[in-house]
């Protein structure tokens, strides 16, 4: 029969040797990263994302894609940092702004807890009066009544935060949460660590470089952590594949990262709706699959259904994603922004990853099947 297909139109030189490179598992560079991302070769992309996310998996779990009962717990909203995409943030006396006391967010651990949460995960604004000793409070309060609950708590930029009000140095600060019952932490606050996007939209958090240190210490510590980017802010290509080749420096050194989620803006009621292009479906499976390619020291991938709807976060799973999130009762920030997307149930999830081939599995914070 004849054909237009040309065999080099579909995968030419340079992604020849990036899929040989990916075969025979050798480190991907910077330039392989742009030629992946210049590609709209999808059904490669795929191929070699799925390959090394079989790679990647403990023999006979290959098909498990991962999914967790878990709940959000946003404690205050009051926020002094200006981040351009953010709308969940208040100022103090803002319509709307809330902290909550003590109590009031324990009960919701507790509930959540009650419907067969397994992890709880913590975040809120940089509020001056919801420092270090709110949160130490918080976190022995909520093991006292759920000692068997997960607590993935605050970002390196909370830490750094919490750091400048205590005067302690972050590590300190890590040690004391810990102490108090801290048990992981989140990505969140990664962003996009150029600086020239950073001064852009968030020019109040803390830098790459202390970043990374925040998560280096956590490592160092003994605590396993997450690990984000935030896509369709304004960023490059080249921005990104310089944010995973970051990330993929640090695993090098502590190996303590368990997850990387790459995150997509949502733009309903923030500054940022304006001022770029908004994130395409391309772009989500693209970062999905060449965060998967490029970080080859992260175990695994997760499409964070939130964020990504039911429909890309299950293709996402054919695209290098081991992991889909959990149930996220209660999700507020890309709610703010209109993500639309509420928490869902168990059986939504197990159904969505069982209709894209995979096997669902349900799993604990460090991946131990449940
Ligand atoms: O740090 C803020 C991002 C993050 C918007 O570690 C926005 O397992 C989209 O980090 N549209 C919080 N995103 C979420 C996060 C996370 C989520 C799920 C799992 C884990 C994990 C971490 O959300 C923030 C920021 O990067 N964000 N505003 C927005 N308008």
């Amino acid at each position: 029969m004849k054909t237009d297909i040309k065999p080099s139109e579909i995968i030419n030189n340079d992604l020849k040797i990036i899929t040989d490179k990916v075969l025979a598992g050798e480190r991907l560079s910077f330039e392989d990263g742009v030629q992946l991302y210049k590609s709209n070769n999808l059904i490669l992309l795929g191929k070699l994302a799925s390959h090394v996310r079989r790679q990647k998996a403990k023999a006979g779990t290959e098909n498990f894609v991962w999914w967790n009962t878990n709940l959000h717990l946003n404690p205050t909203n009051v926020c002094i940092g200006k981040c351009n995409f953010c709308a969940f943030a208040k100022r103090p006396n803002e319509e709307g702004a809330y902290t909550m006391s003590i109590d009031e967010a324990t009960q919701k651990a507790v509930n959540g807890h009650k419907l067969g949460a397994t992890e709880v995960h913590i975040v809120g604004g940089l509020n001056p009066k919801a420092a270090l000793n709110y949160y130490t409070d918080l976190l022995r309060s909520i093991k006292k009544e759920v000692p068997q609950l997960h607590i993935k708590a605050f970002t390196a930029v909370e830490i750094a935060f919490f750091s400048k009000f205590a005067k302690t140095s972050n590590k300190q600060t890590i040690e004391i949460l810990r102490s108090a019952g801290l048990d992981s932490m989140p990505g969140g606050g990664a962003e996009v660590f150029a600086k020239s996007v950073r001064d852009e939209t968030c020019p109040d958090k803390i830098p790459a470089e202390e970043w990374l240190s925040i998560h280096q210490a956590a490592h160092e510590l003994g605590l396993r952590s997450n690990a984000t980017m935030l896509a369709g802010i304004g960023e490059t290509e080249e921005d990104r594949l310089e944010h995973y080749l970051l990330l993929r420096d640090a695993q090098d050194k502590t190996n303590g990262f368990q997850t990387f989620i790459p995150l997509s803006c949502h733009y309903e009621d923030t500054d940022i709706i304006a001022q770029v292009e908004p994130i395409t479906g391309m772009d989500q499976i693209k970062n999905i699959a060449i965060s998967r390619l490029m970080l080859d020291n992260f175990d695994h991938i997760k499409a964070y259904w939130i964020q990504l709807g039911y429909k890309i976060a299950q293709v996402a799973l054919h695209f290098g994603a081991d992991d889909i999130d959990g149930t996220v009762v209660d999700e507020k920030i890309t709610n703010s922004a209109g993500s639309g997307q509420k928490g869902t149930q168990a059986e939504i999830l197990e159904n969505l990853i069982k209709r894209a081939g995979f096997e669902p599995k349900e799993r604990d914070t460090f991946y131990n099947m449940l």
